[in-house]
C-alpha cells in the first residue's frame, strides 16, 4: 500500500460531510525513548517502538478553512508561510491525501513552543491538524485511526494524539495499519519536564535526513534496536513502580545513545551546542552532589529536563530560564 491507498482504506467507510471550518489542538509530545531510523520512509514506519510523554497545555493549536482558492494558504503563528518552502510543502504533500473534492485550505496554526528547535512542533501540528480534518469532515475516526494518519504527516505525530505517556509500536505489517501510538493508563502526577531552551531557531538539519543518515552510514545504529528493546521494558516497568531514578536514568542514557550514533555517521550529525554540554556538565554536577535531575535531548540544541516536583524549587534556582511542564 502506498499513502494514498492506506487513507483511501481507513477513510473507506466514512461519510464525506464537510464542515466549512474546525479547530482542533493536540499536545507536544517529548521522547523518552525515542524513535530514530524508519523502516519505511514513504508511510514513517519506525525501525523501533519508542515511548513519550506529552507535555499538556504545551502543543500546536490549528483552525481549518476550506476556501474558494487554487492554493492554499498557511499561517504558522500570524505568519503567512511561503508555499514554496519546505515545511508548506509538507504541509501541502500531507493535505493532498484528503482532498476528495479537489478543495483548498486556509490552516491557521498558532504553537506555544518553538518550532523547529527539537521540541516536536512537527509532532503537535500533524496530530492537530489531523484532528482538524476529522472535525472538518465528520468522519468520526477512533483514536487508532487517528493515530495512523497523523502518522503519515510526521512520525512523532502519531504519538501526540494521546495526552500522559504514549507507546508507539511499530508494528510489522509492510501496509502500517498496525503502526500506531497506545496509551499508557499510569499517570505521574508529581513528575515535571522543564524545558531549557538554548536556542530557538529552526535546526539546520532535519531529524528526516539526519534519521536517513545515520541509517545509511553509522556502524553504531546496529546496536541502537536492541537498546531500545531493552529501555522500552525497563522503563515501563519504572512507570509502573514509580521508580524515578530508574525511569530518568533510562531516559537519559537512551537520547545520549541516540546522539551518539548521529555522532557516528559520515558526514557526522552533533546537535549541540557548547552551552548544551555545559549544560550537561551542571546537571551531572548537581547531580553528583544529591539533586535528583536528569535530561532528555531530541533533534536540537536544547535540553529538557526530568525531575519531580519535590525539588521544582531548588531546579528553579539553579536554572531561573526554565520552564516548568506538569505533564499530568
Ligand atoms: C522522537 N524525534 O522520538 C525523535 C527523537 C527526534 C529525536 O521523532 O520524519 O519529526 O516526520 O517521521 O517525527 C523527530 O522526527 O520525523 C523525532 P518524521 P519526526 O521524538
Amino acid at each position: 500500500m502506498n499513502k494514498n491507498e492506506l487513507v483511501q482504506f481507513i477513510l473507506a467507510d466514512r461519510k464525506f460531510i464537510p464542515n466549512h471550518t474546525a479547530e482542533a489542538f493536540a499536545p507536544t509530545n517529548i521522547a523518552l525513548i525515542k524513535y530514530w531510523g524508519k523502516r519505511n520512509a514513504a508511510l514513517n514506519l519506525p525501525v523501533t517502538d519508542s515511548l513519550s510523554v506529552s507535555l499538556a497545555h504545551k502543543g500546536a493549536h490549528t483552525h481549518i478553512e476550506i476556501i474558494n482558492s487554487a492554493q492554499d494558504e498557511f499561517l504558522l503563528n500570524d505568519k503567512k508561510l511561503d508555499l514554496d518552502s519546505s515545511f508548506s510543502l509538507r504541509l501541502k504533500e500531507f493535505l493532498d491525501l484528503f482532498r476528495f473534492k479537489k478543495e483548498h485550505y486556509r490552516i491557521k496554526t498558532k504553537t506555544n513552543i518553538p518550532v523547529a528547535a527539537g521540541l516536536a512542533s512537527s509532532a503537535c501540528g500533524f496530530a492537530a491538524l489531523t484532528l482538524a480534518l476529522n472535525k472538518l469532515y465528520n468522519w468520526e475516526l477512533n483514536a487508532t485511526q487517528l493515530s495512523i494518519l497523523a502518522r503519515l504527516g510526521s512520525g512523532s505525530a502519531c504519538r501526540s494524539i494521546y495526552s500522559g505517556f504514549v507507546w508507539w509500536q511499530k508494528g510489522i505489517d509492510e501496509n502500517g495499519l498496525d503502526s500506531y501510538a497506545i496509551p499508557l493508563e499510569q499517570r505521574w502526577p508529581e513528575l515535571c519536564i522543564g524545558l531549557l531552551i538554548i536556542n530557538n531557531k529552526a535546526k539546520a538539519l532535519s531529524s528526516r535526513l539526519a534519521m536517513e543518515q545515520t541509517l545509511k552510514t553509522s556502524y553504531l545504529y546496529e546496536m541502537w534496536p536492541q537498546q531500545v528493546a531493552h529501555d522500552l521494558n525497563a522503563i515501563h516497568e519504572s512507570i509502573l513502580s514509580k521508580d524515578f531514578e530508574q525511569f530518568a536514568k533510562i531516559s537519559e542514557h537512551n537520547a545520549l545513545s541516540m546522539h551518539a550514533t548521529m555522532l557516528s555517521a559520515w558526514p557526522p550529525i552533533l546537535y549541540a551546542q557548547a552551552e548544551t554540554t555545559q549544560l550537561m556538565h551542571k546537571i551531572w554536577e548537581l547531580r553528583k552532589q544529591g539533586l535528583s535531575i536528569y535530561f532528555t535531548q531530541d533533534a536540537g540544541p536544547n535540553l529538557k529536563l526530568i525531575f519531580l516536583e519535590k525539588d521544582s524549587a531548588s531546579v528553579k534556582e539553579h536554572f531561573p530560564e526554565i520552564e516548568i511542564i506538569k505533564p499530568f
